[in-house]
């Protein structure tokens, strides 16, 4: 009976949950530091959705940058939202578009777990867990 009404709950979920976060990871900090970078696989079951906020509490604010490469520099932009499209994947990862963690209240530590929601335009919020990685790591370390 309870497994009935279990499956019941969950074919009433509304169609837009359709966004899902693959790998969410960071990096540990080192003392003192205010900034750190979230990185991460958007991946869309469904309709075209956009990323409209993010926030955690480690963070003042978490902003979107995008990363432009003119000629040898490398800067970041701040944008406003980040595409997901309809069945498709967004990147977030080293070297092109990530999350920023401002005014970080703590240090990160390799090895915990930092809480992060994203908002999403049509698709409400969906609460996730940053994986810390060593400093410098550039990719998430495999777990099985
Ligand atoms: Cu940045």
């Amino acid at each position: 009976m309870r497994g009935c009404l279990i499956a019941a709950l969950f074919a009433a979920l509304p169609a837009w949950a359709q966004v899902n976060a693959e790998q969410p990871w960071t990096r540990a900090t080192p003392p003192g530091a205010k900034v750190g970078a979230g990185f991460m696989r958007l991946r869309n079951a469904g309709a075209a959705d956009r990323v409209v906020g993010a926030s955690s509490p480690v963070a003042g604010r978490v902003e979107f940058h995008v990363t432009l490469r003119e000629g040898e520099v490398v800067r970041m932009r701040e944008v406003q939202s980040i595409d997901v499209p309809a069945g498709g994947t967004f990147e977030l990862k080293p070297g092109g578009a990530h999350l920023m963690l401002m005014d970080l209240k703590r240090t990160l530590n390799k090895g915990e777990k930092v809480p992060l929601t994203l908002a999403l335009e049509k698709g409400g919020e969906l609460k996730l867990e940053l994986d810390v990685e060593e400093m410098g790591a550039r990719r998430p370390a495999h777990r099985h």
